[in-house]
């Protein structure tokens, strides 16, 4: 009785890893060096969040955000970096200081857009994350 108990609760949270481990995947996109210019920004589908690191010698992250809907949406982010959205052209539309946790901007058709995370320098906070809805 005991061992089969203790199967199960080991049954249990191996799935509860697994679970976990494929949130992580379908919902977050994880960053890749290099993504230091808009050229190199790592890609993903609007409707995830990222999160990455940004350090002394890496100081900025770039993303792209591929078939973004036209209308008005906001990103969420972590308050301790400042984040930018640019526009396809890489126009900077909106910027959410340090700080501050939102900031809104609108698109007007479907289309790609950019995050950039910077570091602040000497702030000693490394790690972020954001979503855009
Ligand atoms: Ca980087």
């Amino acid at each position: 009785m005991k061992k089969v108990l203790r199967k199960q609760i080991g049954l249990w949270m191996l799935s509860m890893a697994m679970l976990l481990g494929f949130a992580t995947t379908a919902f977050a996109a994880s960053e890749t060096e290099s993504n230091n210019t808009l050229g190199q920004a790592n890609v993903y589908n609007y409707g995830q969040g990222a999160g990455g690191s940004v350090n002394s010698s890496d100081t900025v992250d770039y993303w792209k955000i591929t078939n973004v809907p036209s209308g008005s949406h906001f990103l969420s982010g972590y308050s301790g970096m400042s984040m930018s959205v640019l526009d396809s052209n890489g126009s900077v539309i909106a910027t959410k200081p340090v700080g501050e946790s939102t900031v809104w901007f609108s698109t007007a058709s479907t289309g790609s857009i950019y995050v950039a995370v910077y570091y602040t320098a000497n702030s000693g906070i490394y790690y972020y994350g954001y979503n855009v809805n």
